[in-house]
């Protein structure tokens, strides 16, 4: 479970196109994101950028291989990174070009793990907020991707709603909970060529 917000005043920034994937994934259905949207999105504040059907027959070799200073955790210099090969992405965009789901807050996007995708800029003055949750097939062999909860709340997060769902967590003492720092960086780049594509198209 982890949250995307995008921030007001960031001066137009955008991710690079990206699946939140930095492993050889399986090529079928093996984990999906429900984003749960806390506020209205627009295209003004940054409502997310999707590939649709990009899933369908993405594999690894799609993705810029890592290198010394790319690498993120257990990586090794040529394992996949998150960014999508840019000449993929124009390849796609001949294809089926991207959208931005505008929705109301309230609503819920389901999206396979394997879509992708990108935070785009938010030109408004508000921020825009978004909780995703993580939901991957009991089959998928997982010893690493943990949730980190406070043991006293155990009992509320381990009840399920009745649900058949295993809640991945390592549950902490109050104590242990201070010392977690998960640092996740992305790079983020100008959005000016993709303002000049939406202005072409208006
Ligand atoms: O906030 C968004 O719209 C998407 C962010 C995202 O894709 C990410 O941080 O991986
Ligand atoms: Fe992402």
């Amino acid at each position: 479970m982890t949250a995307n917000n995008a921030l007001t005043g960031t001066g137009g920034m955008r991710q690079p196109v990206h699946k939140d994937i930095t492993f050889h994934h399986p090529i079928c259905p093996f984990y999906f994101i429900a984003n749960i949207v806390l506020s209205d999105f627009t295209i003004e504040n940054g409502a997310t950028e999707f590939w649709l059907g990009s899933h369908a027959d993405t594999t690894s070799a799609d993705q810029v291989p890592c290198n010394e200073e790319t690498k993120v955790r257990q990586q090794v210099p040529g394992d996949p990174s998150c960014n999508v090969l840019p000449e993929l992405v124009e390849r796609r965009r001949q294809i089926r070009p991207p959208i931005q789901a505008q929705c109301s807050k309230g609503d819920i996007m389901i999206r396979d793990l394997r879509t992708w995708h990108a935070g785009m800029p938010n030109h408004s003055k508000d921020d825009r907020l978004m909780v995703a949750v993580g939901y991957q097939a009991p089959w998928y062999p997982n010893h690493s991707q943990r949730l980190f909860l406070p043991v006293q709340h155990a009992n509320f997060f381990m009840a399920h709603g009745g649900q058949p769902v295993e809640i991945r967590a390592n549950l902490l003492e109050a104590d242990e909970m201070s010392h977690l720092w998960r640092n996740y960086d992305f790079t983020f780049e100008p959005s000016i060529n993709n303002d000049k594509r939406n202005q072409s198209k208006l």
